[in-house]
């Protein structure tokens, strides 16, 4: 495939400033960008928590945001090395809350941690509504 692939996961609850940075800066670092949006399974497994949109939902969001390519679903974290290589990702971005936490792809591709928007949170806007809410 020519030009550069950049690959980038998450879950995208609650749509903020912060996401629509991250898959912006990560588009810029190459020419096609796909996104891996996190299952309803995978998140309860994880938080013990549904989120606040379904995994069609937060898909259908995702892949209507201008710079992004194609939208899949990340049914698991351990599966980082097949969807690189599913998708001949060349650069693989996330946040820097996981930085160094995929270090161990950079055999396949590289690996970009961005620094994170400050003071914007899908915790924090659920907390928001539920206790300012009238
Ligand atoms: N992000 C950001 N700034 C914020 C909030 C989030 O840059 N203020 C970034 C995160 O660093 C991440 C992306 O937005 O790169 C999506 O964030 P989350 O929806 O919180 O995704 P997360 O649950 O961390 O991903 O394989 C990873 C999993 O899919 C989980």
């Amino acid at each position: 495939m020519a030009g550069k692939t950049v690959i980038t996961f998450g879950t995208f609850d609650v749509f903020h400033v912060g996401h629509v940075r991250v898959l912006n800066r990560a588009a810029e670092l190459g020419d096609r960008l796909v996104v891996g949006v996190s299952s309803d399974a995978l998140n309860f497994a994880k938080k013990e928590r549904y989120p606040v949109f379904t995994e069609d939902e937060r898909m259908e969001i995702v892949a209507n945001i201008k710079v992004v390519d194609a939208v899949f679903v990340e049914e698991s974290l351990e599966q980082k090395r097949d969807y690189v290589v599913e998708h001949q990702a060349d650069v693989l971005v996330m946040g820097d809350d996981w930085s160094g936490k995929f270090d161990f792809l950079t055999d396949i591709c590289e690996v970009v941690y961005l620094p994170r928007t400050p003071s914007v949170s899908t915790t924090a806007i659920i907390e928001h509504i539920t206790t300012k809410a009238v």
